[in-house]
Order: structure tokens, then sequence, then C-alpha cells
């Protein structure tokens, strides 16, 4: 998909602020610091249009970023974080499976895990209930520039025994590996609904 424009539209902290437009809308989750914020700058190719750090945790907000004018990427805040407040945390369970289980614009979410990594207790538990609540998703294994090729192959058996039945692509924000597989399926649930 050639991105024309992406800009961030808004953070949202509750319902009412979520967009209106009725915009198709593709949902990025996983745990923080897993790689989120540059998988969404790798595939618009902006440096720094959602922020990247070394801080996990600092999130604690839904971002929307319009896409060609015509679809929304939304960040939702990363979830594991075991430095934030018992009360913070239950709001992101809140925020995040509000938005997750009621939102009808939403065509596509996609659940990053490590690929150095076991997927965590909390990776397998979000990855069921999106199974469990017929959610279309896809699973994105970030840092795959940081593994050995045959190091990569491994771990991504490992992945693909937790999560059985999600679609399994292998990502790098450093080279662009994966790129395209993760377009190409954004492109196919778009195209679900309408035609860009
Ligand atoms: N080598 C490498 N580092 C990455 C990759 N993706 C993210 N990182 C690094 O991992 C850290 C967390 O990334 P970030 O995108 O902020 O994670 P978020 O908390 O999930 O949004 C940062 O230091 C990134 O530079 C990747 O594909 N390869
Ligand atoms: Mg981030």
């Amino acid at each position: 998909m050639k991105i024309v424009s992406a800009e961030f539209i808004k953070s949202a902290y509750e319902r009412l602020h979520w967009p209106t437009e009725d915009y198709d809308e593709i949902s990025f989750l996983g745990r923080s610091n897993v790689g989120k914020s540059s998988l969404l700058n790798s595939l618009l190719q902006r440096k720094a249009l959602a922020r990247t750090s070394n801080t996990p945790g600092r999130t604690q907000s839904i971002n929307f970023f319009l896409v060609n004018s015509s679809f929304y990427f939304v960040d939702l805040p990363g979830y594991g974080y075991a430095r934030v407040s018992k009360s913070v945390r239950a709001d992101w369970g809140k925020m995040a499976r509000d938005y997750l289980q009621d939102r009808e614009e939403l065509v596509l979410s996609i659940q990053l895990v490590d690929s150095r990594h076991e997927p965590t207790q909390l990776d397998r538990q979000l990855n069921e209930w999106l199974l469990y609540n017929d959610k279309p998703h896809i699973v994105v294994a970030t840092k795959a520039d940081k593994l050995s090729a045959n190091k990569l192959f491994k771990q991504l058996k490992v992945i693909e025994k937790a999560m059985p039945q999600s679609k399994l692509v292998a990502y790098s924000a450093v080279t662009g590996k994966g790129r395209e597989g993760v377009w190409s399926e954004i492109g196919t649930a778009l195209n679900k609904t309408a035609p860009y």
C-alpha cells in the first residue's frame, strides 16, 4: 500500500473520545516495550509518528492515527508492565477490553510478541480472548533482526506452538522484514469492507 498521508489525530482516555467517522480501524496490541510504536512507524515509513521509547508503560491512552485519510491505526496501551499502579493496570484492562469488545470499526487486530521470547501468560490470554471472541487478528513477532536466521526459525516454531490458530508474521522495524506481509494482511482486512 502506498502511504500518501499519516497523521496523529488524538489520544482517547475514554469512550467519548473515540473517533466518530466510521473509518475502518486496525489495532495494535502487545506488552510494553515489545516494539509497537516501532512497528507503526515502520509500516507508515515515518520516523517518529508514534513515539518510541525505552520507558515502558508510559502510554496509557488509545492513540488514533489516520492513514491515507481513509482508515485508522489504533495504538492500544501496552499491557503487563509491573511497575504501574494497580488502578492504572485496571484502567488499561477496561479501556482496551471495551475497545476490542465493542468497537464495530475494528477490522483487524495485530498482536505483537517478542520473537526472542516464549509468549508470556498475558500474551496467551490475549490471544485466546481474540480467538474465543472471533476477532480477526494476526500475530507479529517483533525484533526479528536480533536473532540469527536459524534461531528465528526455531523461535517462530515456539510461538506457533503457543498460538497455533493465529497467522504469524516475523517483523523487523530495523530492516523492514515482514513489512509487505503485514500490509497484505491489513489490505485484505480493509478490502473486506471497502475498496481503497
Ligand atoms: N533491533 C530492534 N529493536 C527494536 C525493534 N522494534 C523495537 N525495537 C526497540 O525496542 C524498544 C521498544 O520499542 P517501542 O517501539 O518503543 O516499543 P513499545 O513500547 O511496544 O511501543 C526500543 O528501544 C526500540 O528501538 C526491531 O524490530 N529491532
Ligand atoms: Mg509505544
